[in-house]
């Protein structure tokens, strides 16, 4: 038996030492030292042992479970220390080679212009806002003083996507809601998408897009307009830019205006310019004072709050400002386009 023990010692040793992996090594264990193993077996026998020998070969049995155990967990750490250095020459990193360039995508010209506008606005104390693309005609329209009557009203001119809802025509929907929903002093910008039925061309897209302001306080005058709209004009333009006012109108506001700044391309003087064709300005929005009708309508009292309101046009901004010749080269999504405005 003892002799039996020492060869069960010898085999677990032999195939300790073959052992190459962590898994392989859980086999042996089980196979040498579990229920079926030959040391279980072995002591299953001792029984037929004279009873005066039974102690010392179970002590003997014993300690060559121990030795055997000992084996594995001496195997077991080497193992893990190979496993480890594995994973280390597998991960292994050459820093002294060359980086691999990953492709990078840029801003759409669009959202680059605009984020200019909201760095501007915001640093004058504005806050972005947004409202739905769908509209309800109320307000679309109503809130904006246009009369049911009105051309833009016509299925000609504005989207109709259901009982009395549109495709806002103009982001001044959302100025509405604030005005609805916030006390006066209000200073908001609304930018987004908009929506008129208008024969694609050069200039022209049905969708386009647009920032309006609106400021509401006590005491805001036709100043403050201009004072707002001309340090906007500068921060775009450069410190020589000047802006002028054209009489115009709008249902939303009153008195109304244009708003021209002088050509970024000649400097004012207008002498065969292209840009401005020769007269020095380029009309860059519209503006006013916001109509108390408006103002009522909201629940702001007109006697007590004055209000003006502006809108841009942010894809002209944009293609003026990038010498872009087709507004429809903003909407083609043509990656050999989009990729030229890379800052
Ligand atoms: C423009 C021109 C003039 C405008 C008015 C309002 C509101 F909501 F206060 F009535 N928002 N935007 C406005 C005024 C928009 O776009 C050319």
């Amino acid at each position: 038996m003892k002799e039996q023990l020492k060869a069960i010692g010898e085999q677990a040793d032999r195939a300790l030492e073959k052992v190459q992996s962590l898994s392989e090594l859980d086999q042996l264990r089980v196979s040498f030292l579990g229920k079926k193993g030959p040391l279980t077996a072995l002591l299953k026998q001792m029984g037929s042992l004279p009873p005066e020998e039974r102690p010392t070969m179970g002590q003997l049995a014993n300690q060559m479970r121990q030795h055997i155990e000992e084996h594995i967990e001496a195997r077991l750490a080497v193992l893990k220390a190979l496993e480890i250095k594995k994973t280390f020459e597998a991960e292994s990193v050459d820093v002294t080679l060359p980086g691999v360039k990953l492709p990078k995508g840029n801003l759409h010209p669009l959202n680059q212009v605009l984020d200019d506008m909201i760095d501007i606005f915001q640093s004058m104390g504005f806050d972005v806002v947004d409202g739905p693309e769908i509209e309800t005609e109320y307000y679309n329209f109503e809130a904006l003083n246009i009369p049911a009557d009105h051309p833009a009203r016509d299925m000609q001119d504005t989207f109709y996507v259901g009982d009395h809802l549109v495709l806002r025509s103009q982001t001044s929907a959302a100025q509405i809601r604030t005005m609805e929903t916030r006390k006066p002093p209000i200073r908001v910008i609304c930018p987004g998408r908009v929506f008129r039925a208008d024969e694609v061309d050069a200039t022209h897209s049905p969708v386009f897009h647009q920032i309006e302001g609106l400021v509401v306080d006590k005491g805001i005058t036709m100043c403050d307009l201009k004072g707002c709209l001309e340090q906007v004009a500068r921060e775009i333009y450069g410190p020589d830019a000047k802006i002028k006012f054209r009489p115009s109108f709008f249902p939303f506001t009153e008195p109304s205006v244009e708003v021209d700044v002088s050509c970024p391309e000649c400097g004012g003087h207008g002498d065969s310019c292209r840009i401005c064709k020769g007269t020095g300005w380029i009309e860059i929005l519209g503006a006013g004072m916001v109509h108390p009708r408006v103002l009522a309508g909201c629940g702001i009292d007109p006697e007590e709050y004055t209000g003006f309101a502006f809108g841009i046009g942010l894809d002209r901004l944009t293609t003026t400002r990038y010498k872009i010749s087709d507004i429809r080269l903003l909407f083609e999504n043509d990656l050999r386009f989009l990729t030229q405005f890379d800052r």
